[in-house]
């Protein structure tokens, strides 16, 4: 922070990008957790004296100001009530099902808007306090979306972008919400709002049309009082150099090769990294490969299934239901088909180091990303940019975001249709290595040249400019 206690250059997410590492003497430190966007961000901190401004991730927790890693963080309590109410209850039981095409039914409770609206107001105001004399705000994601307006009204000189990492839904599901329009002024707030994907710009500017005074005037919304709001697609990456540098180390590939005869050195190993979430499709991946083993299209010598189901939101009811239905269908597939030290699928439900990770990617031979719906989905473009040997294919559901850029080089897929997923996922199983070479140079060349620090630059010159 500069003298003054303020920023030039201020991001708003509802967490800090550190984790508290609390030492053997009991001290307190703060380690930069390994999260792409502040990765890309970091540069633009440090340029701009930067500020920070989200929660620790405990209840109640309040440390003073503090600076780590070239930047300044301003950390906003939550009690444990809000916690439940707007973290677990709006956030991820209202908003997150509804804008995922209501895969699981979104629960409306007005106590939850109210501790929504009221930790948006704290957010707003910390970041208020923060921010120089016209200083540029990046608001980010489905949590905080009625920052912008909020903040607008507190400090008017400040410009200010959002960028949405989920999926905008339709008219026909976003109508459900019963504070629609508070939603959408909240977001009409920002100068800039960004999208993963073109259609979700669509959507956004039409209800915005519907439900609030906006009017498109060309290819900007003006709102009912006059002001201009751009809304574009600015669709999300990764960072390709750390991907790529684990996926070149040499112990990196000789896990890989572990891995490989871990699990039985079987023809194809297939994989799925994912957080045990509804959206991420899983039980249509595991019924398409369970029927490919029952109809002896595929033997467990032939192929074996990793999947990784990272745990998330266990304090949310629907997650606790995935995971025992998830689990159930690999306690089933293994049961049926499985042999004394070859069960057909290895389930993981853990986290793991990045290292394993990208030692996993270089084992699978095929990669099946299948969600329902997902906003971009950077497991995708890890697996093409830790492919440097060009060879492995990529599944990909046409309901990521990522199918946008991939379509033309992975095997795109509806997961609702099991036998078309049946037949993809044997396709891509039986692709010559011509052919995977050719499809992964392409998928690797988009991904390569348009990285993170390439979405972090766009977005904020877009900003700057409107
Ligand atoms: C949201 C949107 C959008 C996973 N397991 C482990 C681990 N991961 C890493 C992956 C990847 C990230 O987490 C997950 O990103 P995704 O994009 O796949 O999915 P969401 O978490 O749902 O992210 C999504 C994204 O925001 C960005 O805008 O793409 O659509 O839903 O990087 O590799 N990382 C480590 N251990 C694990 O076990 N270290």
């Amino acid at each position: 922070m500069s003298t003054t206690g303020t920023s030039s250059f201020v991001v708003v997410a509802n967490r800090l990008p550190v984790d508290r590492v609390v030492t053997p003497g009991g001290e307190t430190t703060w380690r930069r957790s390994p999260g792409g966007l502040v990765t890309a961000l970091a540069p633009v901190m440090r340029a701009y004296d930067g500020a920070w401004v989200g929660w620790t991730g405990s209840p109640d927790d309040a440390p003073e100001p503090f600076s780590t890693a070239d930047m300044d963080l301003r950390a906003v309590p939550l009690s444990a009530e809000e916690i439940t109410l707007y973290y677990e209850g709006f956030s991820n039981a209202t908003l997150w099902p509804l804008y995922h095409d209501v895969i699981v039914p979104p629960e409306y409770h007005r106590e939850w808007w109210d501790a929504y609206r009221q930790v948006n107001e704290r957010f707003a105001a910390a970041a208020a306090e923060v921010a120089d004399e016209n200083a540029v705000v990046f608001v980010q994601d489905y949590q905080l979306q009625l920052v912008p307006q909020i903040l607008r009204s507190m400090r008017p000189d400040l410009k200010i972008g959002f960028f949405l990492h989920i999926p905008f839904p339709p008219q026909e599901l976003f109508a459900q919400l019963p504070w629609r329009r508070q939603i959408l002024e909240g977001l009409l707030g920002a100068d800039l709002i960004g999208f993963q994907r073109d259609g979700a710009v669509g959507n956004f500017e039409s209800l915005a049309e519907l439900f609030t005074g906006a009017s498109a005037v060309g290819d900007t919304l003006v709102t009912d009082d006059g002001r201009s709001v751009r809304a574009r697609a600015f669709p999300i990456s990764i960072q390709v150099d750390e991907v790529a540098r684990l996926a070149e180390d040499p112990e990196v590939q000789a896990r890989a090769a572990t891995i490989r005869e871990e699990v039985g050195s079987p023809r194809h190993i297939m994989l799925g990294v994912d957080r045990l979430d509804y959206t991420k499709g899983i039980g249509h991946r595991l019924k398409a490969f369970g029927e490919l083993l029952r109809d002896r299209e595929v033997t467990p010598e032939d192929a074996v299934f990793l999947q990784v189901a990272t745990p998330s939101r266990e304090r949310v009811e629907a997650y606790q239901t995935l995971r025992d239905e998830v689990e159930l269908q690999v306690g089933r597939i293994n049961g049926d088909y499985g042999r004394i030290g070859t069960p057909a699928v290895h389930y993981l439900y853990s986290s793991y180091e990045r290292a394993e990770l990208v030692a996993l990617l270089r084992a699978a031979d095929v990669m099946v990303v299948t969600p329902l719906r997902d906003g971009m989905n950077l497991v995708a473009k890890e697996y093409v940019t830790a492919r440097t040997d060009l060879r492995g294919a990529l599944v990909l559901s046409e309901f990521a975001g990522a199918a946008d850029e991939m379509g033309t080089g992975a095997f795109l897929v509806n997961p609702h249709d099991i036998d078309g997923l049946r037949r993809t996922m044997m396709a891509a199983m039986r692709v010559d290595d011509a052919e995977a070479e050719q499809r992964m140079k392409l998928l690797r060349d988009h991904v390569i040249s348009h990285d993170i620090d390439r979405w972090a630059h766009d977005f904020l010159a877009a900003l700057r400019a409107v």
